[in-house]
């Protein structure tokens, strides 16, 4: 079974433990579920859901231009999408107080480890852009959001207070105050963003800060800082939040433009990661592995062609104004038994090769081929009619056969390339079937009589069949039911071009030509040319129409 662990902390209680444990927590800024994952195999220690990348995945501005639920749909992407917690950016908290309110109780919800509220008022303008008015949220009603924010998470989402006093030009002071204030009111940190170009600006906000709550910053402008050196003046957390799709998008931009100009993808295939990589990256091994334990295996489409072309005398006069399979048995033809059979186990499209009376089959939703010469030729001409049909896995039957539907289900579940049924019952009951003709199996290993419904443990194999076969020798009859795979389809026309290439007047097996042979006759040369031919075992539960006597005993047996 394939193991998936659940987390016994929530990512919320992850973060905490991180901020508890000493060393600098560094979070990598991503905006969807792929990103994420490049974070968390980077060795990031959480992930950033940026608002800028967000943004400007969506090809608009860090403006407060997306709504909260775009937010909370981005975050819940990459929460999925990684181990890790995340701390989603939410910018003001998406109005005054009561948005944060509900901000935080939608993010928990989702299971996202943090939340970051900044003091600018609504609608806000991203932190670097030029030529744009900062107004921040006076400093007693921010203090009341982030109140409320920490209400609202009841100590399980970490809240995380940031303040843009020095990216408004406030002044250190004015940093400071609202930082205190921000950190009274219960912020699990504070985050103190800055535009300067060294890293000097936060050092000293760092320097001063005389609260025990950590400090978080965002060394963009100041790309030179390195996180031991954050560290060392103090900060707990540091988030380069935007650097990756910065890379991506100057990767794209260059390789589109590449194959743009020369006009060949080849160009840029030393600068392009592998397919396979995008197939690790989104876990198709896991996806794989998932179909081969959750799907049923039999999910391939299988087809069906039954063969009812042929005329059988020992039926008159009941055969006179219509072929066997369409013979009612309580009401219902067998032809149609078989159709609803194959229609219940999930078989389509399914096809019917006529031949006797061929105008006399009208049962909707199949196909139809016609043997015209069904009286000059076998069974195998028949089959041929149908050959449109033999590609992919596909069920052959004959048309006057009525069966157990779980006989069906098991030959649906063999995984071998030809697959025949075979009546074990054979040897128990063959001294009352004195001179009826049957298609006679060997099989191998020989089953264990007295084992009839038990499941074979290993594969059986037939190494002969046909109808005059040692009755006393054989240990199966052959049902009239057969399954082959995509594989066994073409096993079976190589080895009929073989035959046909031999001249179609030589004998196969038990007939005298190519044109008359049977299945079986075919199914023997198969055999000698070494393929598998694998036996699905049964005891019993079908009956085959080709006597008076047949017939009375289908109307006693099916219900
Ligand atoms: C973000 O990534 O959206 C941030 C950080 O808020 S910054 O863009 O530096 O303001
Ligand atoms: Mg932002």
């Amino acid at each position: 079974m394939t193991k998936r662990s659940s987390p016994l902390l929530s990512k919320a209680a992850a973060l905490r433990r991180l901020l508890a444990r000493p060393g600098p927590i560094v979070l990598g800024g991503a905006h969807d579920g792929l990103t994420a994952r490049i974070v968390e195999e980077a060795g990031y220690d959480a992930v950033w859901a940026s608002g800028f990348e967000i943004s400007a995945s969506y090809a608009v501005p860090d403006a407060s231009i997306l709504t909260m639920t775009e937010t909370l749909h981005a975050a819940q992407i990459m929460n999925e999408a990684t181990s890790l917690p995340v701390m989603a950016d939410c910018d003001t908290g998406f109005g005054n107080s009561i948005n944060a309110i509900r901000t935080v109780r939608a993010f928990a919800a989702a299971g996202i480890a943090s939340i970051c509220i900044e003091d600018n008022v609504f609608p806000k303008r991203c932190s670097f852009y030029g030529g744009v008015k900062r107004l921040l949220t006076d400093t007693d009603e921010q203090v009341l959001k982030i109140t409320s924010a920490v209400d609202a998470a009841a100590g399980e989402l970490v809240i995380v207070a940031r303040t843009e006093a020095l990216i408004a030009g406030l002044g250190m002071e004015e940093a400071l105050r609202r930082g205190r204030a921000y950190a009274d009111a219960g912020a699990d940190a504070v985050l103190i963003h800055s535009k300067h170009h060294t890293m000097d600006e936060i050092a000293q906000f760092a320097a001063e800060w005389d609260r025990l709550t950590p400090l978080v910053c965002v060394p963009t402008t100041y790309n030179d800082a390195s996180v031991d050196e954050l560290a060392r003046a103090g900060f707990k957390m540091m988030i380069f939040a935007n650097q990756g799709m910065r890379a991506a998008i100057r990767a794209a931009q260059d390789a589109l433009k590449t194959i743009r100009e020369t006009g060949r993808a080849s160009a840029v295939e030393d600068r392009i990661v592998p397919l396979a990589e995008v197939y690790r990256l989104v876990n198709l091994a896991q996806m794989k592995a998932d179909e081969k334990e959750y799907l049923p295996a039999d999910a391939e489409t299988v087809k069906a062609v039954i063969l009812a072309a042929g005329f059988d005398r020992r039926l008159m006069p009941l055969v006179a104004d219509r072929p066997k399979a369409m013979l009612e048995v309580k009401g219902k033809p067998i032809l149609e038994r078989q159709v609803d059979a194959l229609q219940q186990a999930g078989v389509r499209p399914i096809a019917v090769v006529r031949g006797y009376k061929k105008e006399q089959i009208t049962i909707p939703n199949v196909r139809y081929y016609d043997n015209d010469a069904f009286e000059e030729s076998g069974e195998l001409e028949s089959l041929l009619r149908a050959g449109a049909e033999l590609s992919g896995a596909v069920i052959v039957m004959y048309g006057d056969i009525l069966f157990d539907k779980n006989i069906l289900d098991r030959l649906l579940q063999s995984d071998e390339d030809i697959a025949l049924v075979c009546d074990r019952s054979w040897p128990d009951t063959r001294a009352t079937r004195e001179g009826a003709s049957a298609d006679l199996v060997i099989e191998t290993p020989t089953p264990r009589r007295h084992h009839r419904f038990l499941a074979d443990d290993q594969p059986v194999r037939i190494t002969a069949i046909g109808q005059g076969l040692d009755a006393g020798q054989a240990t199966a009859e052959f049902i009239g039911m057969a399954k082959l795979s995509a594989r066994g389809c073409q096993i079976l026309g190589e080895v009929y071009r073989e035959l046909r290439d031999r001249g179609e007047s030589a004998p196969v097996h038990e007939s005298p030509s190519l044109r008359t042979a049977k299945l079986t006759d075919l199914l023997h040369e198969v055999i000698r040319r070494g393929h598998a031919v694998g036996s699905v075992g049964i005891y019993q539960g079908w009956l085959e129409v080709d006597t008076f006597d047949d017939y009375r005993r289908a109307w006693t047996e099916v219900g």
